[in-house]
């Protein structure tokens, strides 16, 4: 019988972090490279992710719910998770497929919870409920100055997105992205076995790399399929 390599087993790969530090251009770029090692693996999003969950993302980024306040957000947030959760990323684990989200639940601690003030006990409840036992197997935090990120971010066409979407959270002032990162660094510390933080603030490709070694040392099949 020939020797062959043993599949990856499907795992769940959250990507978080600030505003425009490159979580998404991460993201696809992840995806393409497990696809040419023919592993499947879905992209998603949060908030988002799910027909019912896009609907939530609207609501909030469109800043319907700002009057809402911190708490209510946290929960609006969860609702959305719950049905991603159930709807795409457990089914997908499920059929065997790599999850790869941009943004999930630590951005609900580090919005809502640590920065946004929003009570802990309340976070965890959130938490368990929407998880569904479904924790990240390994989430990249990728970290850069906020003031770097959006000097990145208002490069590009957002400004016109913007105008559309009214981001919510893009428009609070620098000191509060500044406490979002220190958040996120924060979660990490309390989270080693699962977060790997990596300084964002370096070249696309350099990045990639970064992420695919840790990965590779996380996870030594990939580099057994990458060989074969
Ligand atoms: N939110 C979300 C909460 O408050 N609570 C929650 O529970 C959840 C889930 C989501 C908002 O909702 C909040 C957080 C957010 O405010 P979003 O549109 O998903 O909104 O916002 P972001 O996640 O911040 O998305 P961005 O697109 O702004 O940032 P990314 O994905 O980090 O960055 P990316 O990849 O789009 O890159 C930004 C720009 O930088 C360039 C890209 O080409 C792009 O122009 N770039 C680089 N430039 C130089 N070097 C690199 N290495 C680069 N990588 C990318």
């Amino acid at each position: 019988m020939l020797d062959m390599p043993a599949p990856a087993a499907a795992r769940f790969i959250t990507f978080e972090g600030g505003e425009g530090v490159g979580k998404s251009t991460q993201v696809k770029r992840l995806i393409a490279h497990l696809a040419r090692l023919n592993i499947g693996a879905v992209r998603t999003r949060e908030p988002g992710g799910t027909p019912k969950a896009e609907a939530v993302r609207a609501f909030i980024l469109q800043g319907r719910s700002e009057s809402w306040g911190p708490g209510s957000e946290a929960v609006l947030f969860a609702a959305a998770r719950l049905d991603h959760v159930n709807e795409l990323i457990a089914p997908s684990l499920a059929a065997g497929k790599w999850v790869i989200s941009d943004r999930f639940h630590d951005s609900t601690r580090a919005y809502q919870g640590l920065t946004g003030g929003v009570d802990d006990k309340l976070i965890r409840g959130l938490e368990e409920l929407a998880l569904n036992g479904h924790k990240p197997d390994l989430t990249f935090i990728l970290d850069m100055d906020p003031a770097v990120a959006f000097a990145r971010v208002n490069n590009r066409e957002l400004e016109a997105a913007l105008q559309q979407t009214g981001d919510r959270f893009e428009k609070e002032d620098l000191d509060w992205h500044q406490r979002l990162r220190t958040a996120f660094l924060d979660i990490a510390r309390a989270n080693r076995d699962r977060c790997v933080v990596l300084p964002a603030n370096q070249g696309e490709e350099a990045l990639e790399q970064e992420i695919w070694d840790t990965l590779t040392r996380r996870y030594p099949e990939l580099e057994v399929a990458e060989n074969a």
